[in-house]
């Protein structure tokens, strides 16, 4: 695999850090996301002043209070983050056409070869931390390095308000000294076989049989030596997108009434470009689907120079192979659907047209994180609802 250049962006204290820019009263002070300390909850996040006295994530929150008699604690407000979280992520995708979303408050940014553009990637992260800064109010730690797991344990290590660039060739030096649970995928029970081991810095780990460690933890044991090497090949994926959006429907009764089927393609098409829209992309293929009554089906396309995004332009390319069919097929219709393919990003200027809520798919792995941990409705999506008649089809 040809030598990458990955960048780490995880917020300071990221809940906790929302707060105190919409209430500045907090700054500074020992605050904790997480709700009431008499009720059963835990910690979401505490802020780094809280976590001098021993706060963190995961603890419950009488224990918080009896630790820091001082501290405020506050309820979560999800909106909140989403909303912050989601400027977060528009700002990364002005610097980097590949941001994978780790959560609400991460990314991995695959910045290979973008050194020209901003001097060098460590002005580059110092342009991104700046912008957080003034856009958001908020404070990025950044970890720069050969790969994910080197670039994200550089940036944990970096905290608070940190920037970690390791030189290739270093990773395996710069991990060395780190406890082995700094390792993505080291849990409670790994730390436990690895210290039975006599194993407990990730230098250790290095340095174990991959054998032994095979034996030990099974196939987790070896991708943890890899990793201990500062070796890993996985890449960024930004969220996946579709490659066709279509809608087709099925008629009660079959027909060649023209002006009804013109009207019906119209109906098809609008939901088409909303979804079109929603994902913030265009395309360059329309296609036109029709079911005659024996079940034969045929598909005519048309591909343009360029990417088109709004109803009318997909409608009037649709309507014209609607036009041009029906003036040699007599057979009534059953069905009418038509397609976009050969999908691009729209780009930032399109990016203006998206209606908000469109942004969240770019955030869905956060969400099923936040939903994983506060259940499904901690998070409305603000999804359409589909339409009865309509058959949606989204290819991937
Ligand atoms: P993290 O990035 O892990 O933590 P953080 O941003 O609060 O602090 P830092 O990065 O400076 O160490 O998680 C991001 C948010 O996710 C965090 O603000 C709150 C939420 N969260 C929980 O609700 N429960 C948890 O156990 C963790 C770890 C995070
Ligand atoms: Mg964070």
């Amino acid at each position: 695999m040809a030598a990458r250049t990955i960048m780490h962006v995880d917020l300071d204290s990221f809940f906790v850090s929302v707060e105190q820019v919409l209430n500045p009263g907090l700054i500074g002070k020992p605050v904790v996301v997480g709700g009431n300390p008499e009720g059963r909850g835990v910690v979401s996040t505490a802020s780094y002043e809280a976590r001098a006295f021993g706060l963190h994530s995961g603890m419950p929150l009488a224990t918080a209070a009896r630790l820091c008699p001082t501290a405020i604690f506050i309820e979560s407000d999800f909106d909140s983050y989403i909303e912050f979280s989601r400027r977060f992520m528009a700002i990364l995708n002005d610097f980097s056409p590949t941001v994978e979303p780790g959560g609400l408050d991460e990314a991995y940014l695959d910045v290979t070869g973008f050194e020209s553009l901003h001097g060098s990637i460590r002005q580059m992260a110092n342009k991104i931390k700046q912008r957080v800064r003034n856009e958001l109010g908020l404070c990025a730690s950044i970890g720069i390095a050969s790969c994910k797991v080197v670039a994200k344990i550089a940036s944990d290590t970096s905290k608070p308000d940190g920037l970690i660039e390791v030189p290739r060739g270093d990773e395996r030096v710069f991990l060395a000294p780190l406890p082995v649970e700094r390792l993505p995928g080291v849990g409670k029970r790994s730390a436990r076989v690895l210290s039975g081991l006599g194993v407990h810095t990730i230098g250790g780990l290095s340095r174990t049989s991959p054998r032994i460690l095979k034996r030990h933890l099974g196939s987790a044991g070896e991708v943890l030596h890899r990793l201990a090497n500062g070796i890993d090949y996985s890449r960024v994926l930004p969220p996946g997108q579709p490659l066709s959006i279509s809608r087709e429907i099925t008629f009660a009764a079959d027909t060649r009434d023209q002006s009804f089927l013109e009207a019906t393609l119209w109906n098809q098409t609008e939901r088409v470009g909303a979804d079109l829209r929603k994902r913030g992309m265009q395309a360059r293929c329309i296609t036109l689907k029709l079911r005659y009554a024996d079940f034969s089906t045929i598909t005519r396309s048309h591909t343009l120079q360029h990417s088109i995004y709004t109803d009318q332009e997909i409608f009037a390319i649709g309507n014209a192979l609607l036009d041009r069919v029906l003036e040699t097929e007599k057979r009534a219709v059953r069905l009418i659907g038509v397609g976009v393919s050969v999908l691009t990003d729209a780009g930032l200027q399109a990016r203006l047209f998206r209606p908000r809520a469109a942004q969240l798919e770019h955030l869905s792995k956060a969400v099923d994180q936040i939903r994983n941990r506060y259940g499904f409705d901690a998070i409305r999506t603000g999804r359409p609802t589909r339409h009865e008649d309509t058959s949606k089809s989204i290819s991937d």
